[in-house]
């Protein structure tokens, strides 16, 4: 499964990812993410390592050059690999650069190709606020926010992919929105920052839309806001966006051995339907069809058995299927 992280330069996609691994090399209750490949494992330590220990600007990551980076992890249960994953880190500048440059092609290849869509927005951005606790709107705040966060070009990437899917909600396209740096913004609350998030990504939240939206704060540390060079690292929610798009995979995966069942349940009811000679000429078949059954019905309780050690976890964070809120379950 691929995964695109849209954001634009600065937005904080480079330390998510390494905070991503870091915090969940460790694991979270028996959810681990490790690295295919040794050599990306000491690479990202590295830099994680850097940003835990220095002191002072350099502890951050530079920005990304004009190379697009593939990264492939295992997201694991009980060291067991639940489904893998591939990652990309590029510079977010490439996200309002012309089509021509080769990395902007590629990223748009690359968004193509993905089951899930993360679309990184900085807290920095969301101190003042949009919608007040009665519904009411401040345009002119929206607009201000919007054009900071460049919230224009990915919009204008989920019309596209709305155009070649066309999801719906009984198959939607998964989108996690998260909040990076949600120290910076944290004391608003989160209903408060939900409530702009979910006015900035209006097209996402409407009914019948097709989109399952995540809306996730996560942040390094809560004492960065105050303190950037040298405050305390402590990653908050970053396992949360990856745990949503293994979910969502699972359940498309889940639904589509149900159709299978489905299919292979009603062509076995038709051939009990016929005359006795008819199904004892069709014995094997009949046979067959009944294995096929009870090994696709296995499958299917594995995936929700998967699924299951998820759905605790999204708990903590508001999901949506169109405008209305929903929670991560097993059921499809
Ligand atoms: N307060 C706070 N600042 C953060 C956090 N994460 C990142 N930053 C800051 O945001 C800056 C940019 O983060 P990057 O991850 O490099 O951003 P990027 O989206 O990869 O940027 P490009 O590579 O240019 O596209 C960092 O240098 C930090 O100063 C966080 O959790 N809290
Ligand atoms: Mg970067």
């Amino acid at each position: 499964m691929k995964i695109t992280m849209l954001g634009y330069t600065k937005s904080g996609k480079t330390c998510y990812m390494l905070g991503m691994y870091s915090f969940m090399s460790v694991g979270l209750h028996g959810f681990t993410v490790s690295a295919t490949d040794l050599d990306v494992d000491l690479d990202l330590t590295d830099k994680w390592d850097a940003l835990v220990c220095g002191e002072g600007e350099e502890r951050w990551p530079t920005g990304n050059d004009a190379n697009i980076y593939t990264y492939s992890f295992d997201f694991n249960y009980a060291a067991k690999p639940i489904m893998g994953f591939d990652w990309i880190d590029y510079r977010g500048g490439a996200l309002r650069d012309k089509t021509s440059q080769a990395d902007v092609q590629d990223l748009l290849k690359y968004v193509k190709e993905s089951a899930c869509l993360f679309l990184c927005i900085s807290g920095e951005f969301l101190t003042k606020e949009i919608v007040d606790a009665a519904g009411n709107v401040d345009y002119g705040a929206r607009q201000r926010i919007a054009t900071q966060l460049k919230i224009q070009p990915m919009t204008n990437i989920i019309t596209d992919i709305q155009k070649q899917l066309n999801p719906t909600n009984a198959k939607p396209f998964p989108i996690a929105i998260v909040v990076t740096k949600y120290d910076q913004c944290m004391k608003r609350g989160k209903d408060a920052v939900v409530r702009d998030v979910k006015q900035l990504f209006e097209p996402l939240f409407q009914p019948n839309s097709g989109w399952l939206t995540m809306i996730c704060p996560v942040s390094l540390g809560k004492d960065l806001a105050d303190n950037p060079t040298s405050g305390e690292i402590n990653p908050i929610n970053v396992h949360l966006p990856v745990a949503f798009a293994v979910y969502a995979k699972l359940r498309e995966n889940a639904l589509n051995t149900k159709a299978y069942y489905n299919q292979v349940s009603r062509e076995l009811d038709t051939d009990k339907a016929r005359n006795w000679f008819v199904k004892l000429l069709n014995s094997e078949k009949i046979a067959n069809k009944e294995a096929k059954l009870k090994e696709v019905e296995g499958q299917f309780q594995v995936i929700q058995s998967k699924m299951e050690r998820l759905t605790e976890e999204l708990q903590k964070v508001p999901l949506f299927l169109g405008n209305t809120e929903v929670k991560a379950d097993v059921s499809v």
